[in-house]
């Protein structure tokens, strides 16, 4: 049971989200238009300074607040979701947990402030496989050079700085990673072309292209060799908001279908008063439920500071499979009109939601780290 400030908050968010987000959704995804006009009243609802404390300018709630946003915005637009998603867990936390006071100052309260943050780890060639970086920063004279590319950077094209990961040695043995704050504005910064996706298009996802780039020393971003491990601690979080980001998407999903099956009449009666409808919307209901108790106490846990990986891995794996299926399940409750672009929206779910399998570790890898976990620990819950 929620408590009454989270209630509260959600009660806010979604009166928000319905009034600001929802009906513009359908436009972005048609124009494959970023956000834009939703960028002022997102910042004025705190929704880019969730987790950055006050000192700096932001709101400073507690995890579970900031989920319940992220699920709220992604049950009527996914895009809004993961733009939110991106920049908090995976923008923001990691200068808060690993950033230098001066850091702190110097890129907190403009991200709070609505100017976006990205988080540069992936590459072409080092996808699931993180570690295999190729991106190399090197130090000459007073700066680190960076060259290299990192893919599928979400806000790739707004984000005023991206926190990327280099190896810090051209040795081909060393595999040591290490993060570092970088400006879009600095010469050798260079925002490949927004990729056409299948889903989420509303969010902006590219390449960025680091020629010659000259980072200050103090733009380094935790210790030198630890970027990995500062990569995977930062995922623990980003995986709890892709989970509510596929939470959301499912509820989106059910909501449709729902009301859908009790407005469309066949052979004299509400589809809805067929069992086999009941059914599904039943199946739905309670695994989209499941998936949302896991993602909350994951939450508790991680304010806590309990160690959370297992449990955020199982999270993302567990929503965005749940919400997969629903988002499927809402189509074929809808029938033919589902699969229009457009009216009933279930359409732009079931494309919106499969990222949620692949985004910040596949299946596949939430699988390896749980399964990883309690090998390590020979402890099964
Ligand atoms: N928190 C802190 N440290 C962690 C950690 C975590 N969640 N997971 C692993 N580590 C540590 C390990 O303990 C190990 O430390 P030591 O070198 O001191 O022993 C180190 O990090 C390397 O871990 P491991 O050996 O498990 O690394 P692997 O190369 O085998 O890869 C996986 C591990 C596959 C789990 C990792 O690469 C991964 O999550 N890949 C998916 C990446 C991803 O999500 N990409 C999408 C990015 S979208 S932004």
């Amino acid at each position: 049971m929620l408590e009454k400030k989270h209630l509260e908050f959600r009660e806010k968010i979604r009166a928000f989200c319905l009034e600001k987000i929802a009906p513009v959704a359908a436009t972005l995804d048609e124009e494959q238009r970023f956000l834009e006009e939703n960028m002022v009243p997102l910042t004025e609802m705190g929704l880019f300074a969730c987790l950055v404390p006050e000192k700096y300018g932001g709101r400073e709630i507690d995890t579970l607040s900031y989920i319940i946003s992220v699920e709220e915005a992604s049950r009527v637009c996914g895009s809004t979701g993961i733009t939110l998603a991106a920049h908090n867990s995976l923008g923001c936390y990691p200068i808060m947990k690993f950033g230098t006071e001066e850091q702190k100052q110097k890129y907190l309260p403009r991200a709070a402030n609505g100017e976006l943050l990205a988080f540069g780890l992936s590459e072409p060639d080092a996808g699931s496989d993180a570690g295999g970086t190729r991106t190399v920063a090197l130090k000459k004279d007073d700066h680190w050079l960076m060259n290299g590319s990192k893919c599928w950077i979400t806000s790739a094209t707004r984000a005023f700085a991206t926190l990327a990961t280099a190896k810090t040695t051209d040795d081909p043995n060393d595999k040591a990673i290490t993060c570092f704050i970088v400006e879009k504005d600095w010469d050798g910064y260079a925002v490949g072309k927004k990729e056409n996706k299948l889903g989420l298009r509303g969010s902006d996802t590219a390449f960025l292209h680091f020629d010659d780039l000259k980072i200050p020393f103090e733009n380094q971003l935790g210790e030198i060799g630890e970027g990995f491990k500062l990569a995977l601690i930062t995922l623990d979080g980003g995986r709890l908001s892709i989970g509510a980001m596929a939470l959301g998407l499912g509820q989106g999903a059910l909501d449709i279908a729902l009301k859908y099956a009790a407005e469309r009449h066949q052979f004299g009666k509400p589809i809805v008063a067929n069992q086999g409808i009941q059914h599904r919307l039943a199946d739905m209901a309670t695994e989209i439920q499941a998936a949302r108790l896991m993602i909350y106490e994951a939450c508790l846990m991680k304010d806590a500071g309990v160690p959370f990986s297992r449990q955020s891995a199982m999270c993302k794996l567990y929503a965005s499979e749940v919400a997969t299926r629903t988002a499927a399940s809402a189509l074929t409750v809808l029938g033919a009109i589902g699969y229009l672009t457009g009216p009933y929206e279930a359409e732009r779910i079931w494309r919106d939601v499969k990222l949620c399998e692949i985004g910040e570790g596949t299946s596949e890898i939430q699988r390896l780290v749980i399964a990883r976990d309690m090998l390590k620990t020979m402890k099964t819950v």
